[in-house]
């Protein structure tokens, strides 16, 4: 199933912490880490008083349920020390998202397939649609034409 993953951090060192998750994930069993955006530097959303993000997209081929790929993102999460007292949206050391898991929908206490942030955030947006320009939400939306509507204002593709 081909799966995406959006990855985040704005503590400990950003880049470090995206490459060390990204190892993670290429380690993964059943799974095989197939793309990856470029990188992109950004403001935070939600409180201002927090550091600016970096942020991916990675693309996987995976035979491991939805639930099971979920579970083992939260446990590199918890790796890579990500605390989940803190406030609502406030800085974290890495956050990864499962963005959508082939066409499927889900509604579950556990886990919202696609990714309900999605539409509203352009940092998930612009590398998403780097990574799978032809990709549809289950709804029929283009991903690449979110993207291209995005207000992509504050977002630095860094050089690769
Ligand atoms: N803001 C940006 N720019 N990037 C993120 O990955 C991100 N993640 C979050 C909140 C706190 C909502 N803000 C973010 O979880």
């Amino acid at each position: 199933m081909p799966a995406y993953v959006g990855l985040g951090s704005n503590l400990d060192d950003p880049a470090a912490q995206l490459a060390m998750a990204l190892e993670a994930l290429a380690a993964l069993p059943d799974t095989r880490l197939v793309a990856l955006s470029g990188r992109y530097h950004n403001p935070p959303m939600g409180p201002q008083d927090q550091p600016d993000y970096l942020n991916a997209v990675a693309g996987l081929l995976t035979r491991l349920p939805a639930e099971a790929l979920l579970a083992a993102l939260q446990g590199i999460e918890d790796a890579q020390g990500r605390r989940r007292e803190g406030p609502r949206w406030g800085p974290r050391t890495v956050d990864l998202d499962l963005l959508a898991y082939g066409n499927t929908r889900i509604e579950s206490d556990a886990l919202t397939l696609p990714h309900p942030g999605i539409c509203s955030r352009p940092f998930v947006l612009v590398p998403l649609a780097e990574v799978a320009p032809g990709l549809h939400l289950p709804d029929g939306q283009s991903v690449a034409a979110l993207a291209a509507a995005a207000d992509a204002t504050g977002l630095r593709r860094e050089e690769p």
